[in-house]
């Protein structure tokens, strides 16, 4: 792989230049200290650097990728630290902040400058009067939440929104407070995210979850991994990588972009690697994809892998095929059907390099494929994913060691969230357990995911918005439509650790209510709390945070859910207090409605946790036939020339809408974020130098002014910016219609000089 095109990149625009040294390595361990130094200054509760991911410590607030049982040796990485530090510091929103600052002052900062005030320390709720927000007690906050719910036409006026790092324990509470307050509204951060899996895997392979363990990466022949960036958002990830490259597995990426933390790595925490020049080159190809190209490169795959087999008899599994499948003979006949000229102006591929694809996938036994948002967040996300699959179980990829599908899932609770109920999709088999273990009746008419909630927020048709955790209006498309739809709300509930943009949106009645976070010590009736969570691979484990909470006032998700629920309910016959007292009892009712929890209280306690099952690990499909099923989509018709897309990505400093700080080191930006990548090719052709200030429009009109462009290694016909700055060329209604994932990651766009 050669480094020209970055070398090419002329270090001529401010806060833009080339960066060539290793993910991870000494800049990792330098932004660690710089992290910790900014916002823990000379806290004792550095030390909750040293807690995390350990056997009895905090589960890492940052991704949802395992640890090595979760009974490792220190284990950290340099965005898990931030994430860390981010919680844990020392920086407080005291009590008169909102008295020196009004809202509408507030509306002018940034979201960096919004969160970086700190942690919330006490209930507060917005005073129109005044234009500032004022500290209440709990039992007022409780009780204003409860009054406005209770005014409520009907309970599917409400939106309850779960953020993804809620526990397992605050998640299962939340459900049952909005169906025994009667709605299935849920719309969640997955529904942004990978909704496309939980929506497309479960009709191939009859589980909406990846099928991989971490140990299977140690037995793998080839990792594929297309449409994810792990050196920023899953950096732990990292470490498999380069120890599945060091055993000579070929690790080939699909990726618009040229990521760093796909190329090469150096292990902060080998001290040995730390001090030798080299790195450890990850990719052994590496593929640039047009943006959306992705159904494309993966047809061509298996029409170059149909080739092979025809050639060489037995490349494709028959007897896996036969056995375990349906559906193989409509899947040859759509990929026969593509014509390679289709496919290279598509992917942006040439017919060899797809070949190329395809033989290291032939040659390969067992196969890993890993995705995240580059496949998913598209308008055929969902079957861009289940082409992957299609690709799997052409060659048995599934159940047995080394293989399988991995989605890179996105916060660190949010696969877990879904288990235990988050869902606005709710199955009759898991209604009527709830409603039995808890002697209620659940709603059955199904509810609202993200982009429903917001339509109908924004028509005035639901009148209240709960959300435990998250940015919603900040994250969702068109900030416009979204921030209109909260402000006219009767009831707006923030649940959060930090302010953020959606507190500024004011209803008629808005509240701010401080939780802890998972790293601090949650002290209940019954002594010290715990949590579980569930990572990407179906690990089940403890989280056990040690910290002093940021201030007395700060209450638990769960004590501030069943605060909610038994405001809004008064009548309510569950037993709220006791399940807030004692977690095991909230356990118990997992347990009850979740059968695959059995013995959960028993078996979470041992080091590591358990893991759910996961029928294809088995070759059990849970399909409505018993079997796995390829799917086929055909091709839209091919329409003349193809649009400019434009990708919106995450830099090596946010967390989703929190910004960390505005360097994104992997990629030589440092201290902005209004920046457009653009390949130099395309540039040419526009008529525009590197550094030019531009304004981005889509065809309906949505603008994006005056951010600078700049020459990057990225595909032809590819533009790349940054998330959430970008969100307003995103209509709300361009979205995946299978799964309702908005379609962030291919904005078609025009751009010219900045007017
Ligand atoms: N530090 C940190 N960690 C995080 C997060 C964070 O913001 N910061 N967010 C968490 C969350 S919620 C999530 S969902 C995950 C997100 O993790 P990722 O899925 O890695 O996130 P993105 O930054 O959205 O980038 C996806 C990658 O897809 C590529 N891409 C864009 N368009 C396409 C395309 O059309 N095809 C292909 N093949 N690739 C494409 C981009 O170039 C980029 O490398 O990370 C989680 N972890
Ligand atoms: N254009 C574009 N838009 C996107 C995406 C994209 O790639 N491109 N990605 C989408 C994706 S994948 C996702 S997941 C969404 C993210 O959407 P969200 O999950 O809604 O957003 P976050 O930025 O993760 O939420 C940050 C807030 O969570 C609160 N918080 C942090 N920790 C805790 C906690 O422990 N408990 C509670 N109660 N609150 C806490 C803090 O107050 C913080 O302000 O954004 C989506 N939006
Ligand atoms: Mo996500």
């Amino acid at each position: 792989m050669d480094k020209a095109a970055e070398d090419l990149i002329p270090d001529t625009v401010e806060g833009v230049s080339s960066y060539d040294g290793p993910a991870g390595g000494w800049g990792a361990l330098r932004a660690v200290a710089k992290t910790v130094a900014e916002q823990m200054r000379a806290s004792p509760d550095t030390r909750a650097l040293l807690q995390m991911n350990q056997p009895d410590g905090f589960d890492c607030p940052g991704c949802a990728w395992p640890d090595p049982k979760h009974t490792s040796s220190f284990e950290f990485c340099e965005n898990g630290a931030k994430a860390v530090t981010w919680e844990a510091t020392v920086k407080r929103v005291d009590p008169d902040f909102f008295a020196r600052h009004s809202v509408s002052e507030l509306w002018d900062w940034t979201d960096h400058k919004l969160e970086d005030t700190g942690r919330l320390t006490e209930p507060l709720r917005y005073d129109a009067a005044t234009d500032h927000f004022v500290p209440i007690s709990w039992d007022e906050a409780f009780a204003r939440a409860g009054a406005a719910l209770q005014a409520l036409d009907h309970a599917d006026q409400a939106e309850f929104y779960c953020s993804g790092r809620a526990s397992n324990e605050s998640a299962f509470l939340y459900q049952l407070f909005a169906r025994e307050f009667g709605t299935n509204n849920f719309p969640d951060c997955s529904n942004m995210c990978h909704e496309a899996t939980s929506t497309g895997l479960p009709k191939s392979i009859g589980i909406g979850k990846g099928t991989v363990t971490l140990e299977d990466f140690d037995h793998a022949d080839a990792i594929f991994c297309i449409g994810h960036n792990p050196g920023t958002n899953h950096p732990r990830m990292l470490s498999t990588l380069a120890a599945a490259s060091k055993r000579g597995v070929p690790i080939i990426v699909a990726n618009p972009m040229r990521e760093r933390g796909l190329e090469r790595f150096k292990s902060p925490q080998h001290p040995t690697e730390m001090l030798s020049p080299g790195a450890t080159p990850l990719a052994s190809a590496y593929h640039q994809v047009r943006i959306g190209g992705d159904m494309a490169m993966l047809k061509g795959m298996m029409k170059a892998l149909l080739a092979i087999e025809a050639r060489q008899p037995g490349t494709l599994d028959h007897a896996f095929i036969a056995q375990h499948t349906e559906g193989f003979d409509a899947l040859r006949a759509d990929i026969e059907a593509a014509q390679w000229p289709w496919i290279e102006r598509l992917s942006g591929l040439t017919r060899e390099a797809i070949e190329s694809l395809a033989h290291v996938y032939a040659r390969a036994d067992r196969v890993i494929i890993c995705y995240g948002m580059g496949i998913t967040q598209h308008r055929h996300g969902t079957q861009n994913v289940q082409a992957l699959a299609n690709l799997l179980l052409l060659r048995g990829n599934f159940g047995k060691p080394g293989a399988g599908i991995c989605p890179l899932r996105g916060h660190s609770n949010v696969q877990g969230d879904r288990t235990v109920g988050i869902t606005e999709l709710p199955t009759e088999a898991m209604l009527q357990r709830l409603d039995t273990a808890f002697s209620i009746q659940s709603p059955r008419k199904h509810g609202h995911n993200a982009v429903e909630a917001l339509a109908a927020m924004h028509a005035g048709e639901s009148k209240a918005l709960i959300s435990l955790g998250g940015n919603l209006a900040v994250a969702m498309p068109d900030p416009d439509a979204c921030f209109a739809a909260v402000r006219r709300l009767d009831l707006s509930v923030n649940i959060l650790t930090k302010f953020n943009r959606t507190c500024l949106l004011t209803a008629r009645e808005t509240l701010v209510l401080p939780c802890l976070g998972r790293t601090e010590l949650d002290l209940q009736a019954a002594g010290p709390q715990w949590v579980t969570v569930e990572d990407s691979m179906s690990m089940v484990h403890a989280s056990r945070g040690k910290l002093k909470p940021p201030s007395p006032h700060v209450r638990s998700e769960p004590a501030i859910v069943a605060g909610l629920a038994k405001a809004a309910m008064p009548a309510s016959r569950t037993d709220w207090d006791g399940m807030v007292a004692d977690y095991d009892r909230i356990r118990d009712g997992i347990e009850a409605v979740y059968p695959d929890f059995r013995d959960f209280n028993i078996r979470v306690r041992e080091p590591g946790g358990f893991r759910l099952t996961i029928g294809p690990s088995e070759r059990i499909w849970n399909t409505p036939s018993g079997k796995a099923q390829f799917i086929t989509h055909p091709a839209a018709p091919d329409e003349g020339a193809l649009p400019l897309l434009l990708t919106t990505i995450r830099s090596h400093d946010q967390y989703n809408t929190t910004i960390y700080s505005y360097d994104d080191r992997y990629r030589g930006i440092h201290g902005r974020r209004d920046i457009i990548f653009a390949n130099e090719i395309d540039l040419a052709e526009m008529g525009l130098a590197h550094g030019d200030k531009v304004d981005v429009t889509t065809p309906a009109g949505r603008e994006l002014r005056g951010f600078t462009i700049v020459m990057h290694a990225i595909a032809r016909g590819s533009l790349a910016a940054y998330y959430p700055e970008a969100n307003n060329l995103v209509p709300l209604d361009d979205y995946d219609p299978a799964s309702g994932t908005p379609a962030y990651k291919s904005i078609p766009v025009m751009v010219r000089a900045a007017r």
